[in-house]
């Protein structure tokens, strides 16, 4: 595919979890383990709102080994998914792209937070998570991902919306 040279183009992304206590008002799902506390969605999804399956293709969520099924694909907008738990893991988001856009996939890492604390590897890098106006633990971050040299495609698919 011909490549545009000398350009990139950058997609703010935002990605990660927010989790809610389990109780009466927010009762365990039908069939998940006794032991669950938490109900958590993780999510990828552009910052600026745009649909993003524009460019994406699907998201694989790769979940801790102990939930059946680790490896969740998400093949449609949103791009998120919602699980219940009781413990805090790091997962890898996967991002493939669309065959016009000529990427190979990409990979971020994020911890689930289902508490309001640190997580243990804090590093000063992430972002602690945050208790929102509902009681939710909010941990979501930033980021960007730059295309270089992108495909004649992809550059008119992303500078035309
Ligand atoms: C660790 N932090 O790194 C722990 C693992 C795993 C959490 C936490 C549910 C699994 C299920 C779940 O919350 N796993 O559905 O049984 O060792």
């Amino acid at each position: 595919q011909r490549r545009i040279h000398g350009i990139s183009i950058s997609k703010p992304i935002m990605y990660g979890n927010n989790a809610e206590q389990i109780s009466e008002a927010n009762p365990l799902p039908p069939g998940a383990p006794k032991d669950h506390t938490h109900i958590w969605t993780l999510f990828v999804k552009d910052a600026t709102g745009q649909d993003m399956s524009l460019y994406v293709k699907k998201v694989v969520f790769k979940l801790h080994e102990t939930y059946p099924n680790s490896m969740r694909t998400v093949e449609k907008p949103p791009f998120e998914l919602r699980e219940s738990g009781w413990g805090e893991f790091e997962v890898a988001i996967r991002i493939y792209f669309n065959s016009v856009c000529g990427e190979r996939n990409i990979t971020f890492y994020h911890n689930i937070k289902l508490h309001p604390y640190p997580p243990q590897a804090f590093n000063g890098s992430m972002g602690a998570p945050v208790v929102d106006k509902e009681g939710r633990v909010q941990s979501i971050l930033y980021d960007e991902i730059v295309f270089n040299e992108p495909t004649e495609k992809m550059f008119r698919l992303l500078t035309s919306t």
